[in-house]
C-alpha cells in the first residue's frame, strides 16, 4: 500500500488532546502516515500543565535527520518548540528542505501555561517564519507575531500582512477566539500572491477546547501532503476541525478535548452497520419459518451506530421485512432512518445500556411469548396504563413503554406489550449486534412448542 507521509515536530501532551498525540490522530484519520519528532514532554491534564521537560536540541535534530534521511516526507508541521536551542536546531535542520512546512506558532496552552518562553519570540519570528510555507496563528498569536492589537477585521488583515512581511508565505489567522458572541467564526487566509480568502463556519457554543489548534495545523499539513493547494487545504482543514469540535469529548474535569477521530470513526461504523445488518437480514429471510414470527404490521430489524442520537443514526429495512405466503422478504434496501418504531425503541433502550445496539420486533402470541420467557430475561409494559399526556404526543408512546419496562428490569433481552385498542401486541428482542438478535430469534423458532 502506498501512503503519503507527513512529519510533525512538536511536544508530547500526556492528556492526549494536543501536541504530538493530536497530530498523529488527525493525520492518521485523514489517511496520511505520520512520523513524529518530539521537542518536549509535558505533564498535563485537562486542568493544568504541571511540568515541561524540553529535550536537548541535539536529540531533536537527530530525530529530524533520522526521519528525513530515509522517509519521503510530503509535508511537515512545526508545533511547540519551547526554547532558543530547539528553535535553532529545527531551523538548521529544515533550512534547505523543499518540503512544504506548516508552522503552528504555539505560545501558550488553553489552560494558560507558557509553551514558548517569552524571551525567545524574537528568535522564533526570525528563524522559523522565513522557512515556513503556511503559518496558522489564532488572534492572540497573530497579535504577538505582528505586534498589532486586533480589534476588528481590518486589524486581522493588517496583522496577516505584517506576518507575511516577516517571511511566512501564506498566513491563516484563525478567528475562533475573536468576538466570542458572534454566531459565525471567520478564518482569514492571506496567500502568497497577496489575495485574501475568508472562510466561515458556524460557532459551536463551548467555552474553550483543548487541541483544536493542533488539529487544524495537522489537518492543513495532511491535506498539503495529499497534494491539495494551500488555500483549499486550509478550507478543508477548517471544516474538518469544525466536525471534531461538534464531537468534543469531556474526558477529565477541565476543558473538553477535540475529537479528531470522530468523523472517520462514525463513517466506518456506518459502513459496518449496513454490512452486518445486510448479512443478518439475509440470514433471517432465509430461515425456513421466520415468516411465522412476522406480525400484521410486519417486522423490522435495526442496528444503530455507537452513541446514536436519532433514528437517522439507526439503520433498518426500508418498507420492513414482509410476509409473502410462507416466506419472508425485505420490501426494499437497508438504509439509515428506515425505521421509526423499532428504531425509537432501541434508542430508548440505549439510554440504559449503550452497548445494546440492535433490535427486532416480532409477533406477540402465546407460544412465542412462552418461548421467549423460557430463554430470556423478559420485561413488559401495559399500553393501557399509558398516561393521556403521553398518548397525545406523537412518537412518545414507545419511549414511555420501553423506559417503564426497563425501570423494572434494566437488563431485559426482550420487552413486550399485550396491545391496546387498535394496537397490535408486540415483542421486541434486543442484542448487541444483529447477529446476536438473529441467534435469539433462531432459538425461539427452534423451540418445539412453536
Ligand atoms: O494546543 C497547543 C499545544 C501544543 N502542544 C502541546 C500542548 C499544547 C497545549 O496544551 O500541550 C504539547
Amino acid at each position: 500500500m502506498l501512503v503519503q507521509a507527513a512529519l510533525t515536530i512538536a511536544g508530547s501532551d500526556s492528556s492526549g488532546g494536543a501536541g504530538i498525540q493530536a497530530d498523529i490522530k488527525t493525520m492518521s484519520a485523514l489517511g496520511v502516515y505520520s512520523c513524529t519528532v518530539i521537542t518536549a514532554i509535558t505533564a498535563q491534564n485537562t486542568l493544568n500543565v504541571d511540568h515541561i521537560h524540553p529535550l536537548d536540541a541535539g536529540t531533536v535534530k537527530k530525530q529530524i535527520m533520522s526521519v528525513l534521511s530515509d522517509i519521503p516526507i510530503h509535508a511537515l508541521k512545526i508545533g511547540m518548540v519551547y526554547n532558543n536551542e530547539i528553535i535553532t536546531a529545527v531551523s538548521d535542520a529544515l533550512n534547505k528542505l523543499k518540503t512544504p512546512i506548516v508552522l503552528d506558532p504555539i505560545i501558550s496552552a488553553g489552560t494558560g501555561a507558557q509553551l514558548l518562553q517569552e524571551e525567545f519570540l524574537y528568535d522564533f519570528k526570525n528563524k522559523l517564519l522565513p522557512i515556513c510555507d503556511v503559518v496558522t496563528p489564532n488572534i492572540h498569536e497573530a497579535e504577538e507575531l505582528s505586534g498589532i492589537m486586533i480589534k476588528n477585521n481590518d486589524d486581522i488583515k493588517k496583522a496577516a500582512l505584517k506576518i507575511q512581511k516577516l517571511g511566512a508565505k501564506n498566513v491563516v489567522v484563525k478567528g475562533g477566539h475573536f468576538r466570542k458572541d458572534d454566531e459565525i467564526i471567520t478564518d482569514t487566509i492571506l496567500d502568497y500572491q497577496g489575495k485574501f480568502t475568508i472562510l466561515k463556519n458556524n460557532r459551536i457554543k463551548i467555552v474553550e477546547t483543548h487541541g483544536s489548534g493542533c488539529n487544524f495545523s495537522a489537518a492543513v499539513t495532511a491535506f498539503i501532503a495529499l497534494q491539495f493547494p494551500i488555500v483549499q487545504a486550509c478550507s478543508m482543514a477548517s471544516q474538518y476541525v469544525h466536525n471534531s469540535i461538534v464531537n468534543i469529548v469531556k474526558i477529565g474535569r477541565g476543558i473538553p478535548v477535540n475529537n479528531p477521530i470522530s468523523t472517520m470513526y462514525e463513517q466506518s461504523c456506518r459502513y459496518n452497520v449496513i454490512k452486518e445488518l445486510t448479512e443478518a437480514v439475509e440470514e433471517l429471510t432465509s430461515m425456513k419459518n421466520f415468516a411465522r414470527l412476522i406480525p400484521e404490521t410486519q417486522s423490522n430489524i435495526v442496528y444503530a451506530i455507537p452513541n446514536a442520537k436519532s433514528v437517522d443514526d439507526v439503520a433498518g429495512v426500508s418498507g420492513r421485512i414482509v410476509k409473502a405466503g410462507e416466506r419472508s422478504v425485505p420490501a426494499a434496501g437497508i438504509k439509515f432512518g428506515a425505521s421509526r418504531h423499532v428504531a425509537s425503541s432501541l434508542l430508548e433502550y440505549m439510554k440504559t445500556n449503550q452497548l445494546v445496539r440492535s433490535a427486532i420486533n416480532i409477533k406477540n402470541d402465546k407460544r412465542v411469548l412462552e418461548s421467549c420467557t423460557r430463554f430470556y430475561r423478559v420485561a413488559r409494559y401495559d399500553r393501557k396504563q399509558e398516561p393521556k399526556t403521553i398518548k397525545g404526543r406523537e412518537g412518545s408512546s414507545v419511549p414511555w413503554g420501553i423506559s417503564r419496562a426497563l425501570s423494572a428490569k434494566p437488563d431485559a433481552d426482550v420487552i413486550y406489550h399485550s396491545g391496546d385498542i387498535g394496537k397490535e401486541p408486540m415483542i421486541i428482542i434486543f442484542g448487541q449486534t444483529p447477529q446476536e438478535v438473529v441467534e435469539k430469534v433462531k432459538k425461539v423458532l427452534e423451540d418445539k412448542n412453536i
